[in-house]
């Protein structure tokens, strides 16, 4: 399914730094990511306590039809509308959280795992499930992004650009499962603690131009998964199908 950005939600990501996109996906296409996540993670950590908040890193690279899943039409039209015709994914995780753990996300800016020029990137956070204030939604500082990156220390729940006790605490964004919340890597956010009593599952993908390089060693980010180019889809379907390029990286 194609997704035009309005001229609003537009504005909003230049201005506000993150736009949401709800309900893109229904159901059917949110039970089998939700199953190709599962299927991923069990067969690649089966040490999770129920308290954990799961992280699985580059799912994409490694599971075809989580692949394919960032490579639909959706996510084409969406990044290229905010970073060009040739788009690749440069990172994805899935993070689902468990109840329980009383593990909140402390304030961070996405470039600060990982600073790129150029920059920002973009980053795409799907909601899997309901997320809701009670389960761990995110928070966004609207304008925070044209801070730029600034300085972050380590704290208990990761690395850290502002204190979860700030009088300040942003702006609760609860969305529907399907929904998309699609925000600068330099915009702050933060999540809260899953005190539901289901797992707040979520996916997320971070998509950069080819060219990008990882800012302290100059090298080039090379990804194993390309998204757009020339404004259309790099790949009619799975990883390293690609009519116009060619798989160029490994996984770590
Ligand atoms: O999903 C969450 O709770 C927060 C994830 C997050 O902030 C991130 O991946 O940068």
């Amino acid at each position: 399914m194609s997704v035009e950005l309005s001229a609003n939600q537009i504005a909003e990501m230049n201005e506000q730094g993150f736009t949401i996109l709800p309900g893109v996906f229904g159901h059917p296409e949110l039970a089998r990511l939700d199953a190709a996540l599962t299927e991923f993670w069990e067969t690649t950590r089966r040490d999770a306590s129920p308290r954990e908040v799961i992280f699985g890193q580059k799912v994409a690279e490694r599971n075809q039809a989580v692949c394919e899943f960032a490579q639909r039409q959706e996510f084409v039209d969406i990044s290229t509308t905010f970073l060009g015709p040739d788009v690749d994914l440069y990172f994805n995780q899935m993070v689902y959280k468990s109840p329980e753990g009383n593990k909140p996300f402390s304030w961070h800016q996405d470039d600060a795992y990982g600073p790129v020029d150029p920059s920002p990137y973009l980053t795409v956070w799907m909601a899997i499930t309901d997320a809701t204030p009670d389960n761990g939604c995110i928070s966004v500082l609207p304008g925070s992004q044209k801070q730029g990156l600034v300085r972050h220390y380590d704290s208990e729940f990761g690395l850290a650009c502002r204190s979860n006790d700030d009088p300040d605490q942003g702006v609760l964004v609860p969305v529907p499962a399907g929904s998309l919340i699609c925000f600068w890597s330099t915009m702050m956010h933060k999540s809260g603690p899953n005190l539901s009593s289901g797992i707040r599952k979520a996916f997320v993908m971070q998509f950069c131009p080819p060219g990008t390089r990882h800012k302290a060693s100059g090298m080039l980010i090379r990804s194993r998964i390309q998204i757009a180019r020339e404004g259309g889809r790099a790949a009619e379907s799975g990883l390293g199908v690609s009519p116009r390029g060619r798989i160029v990286d490994s996984i770590e």
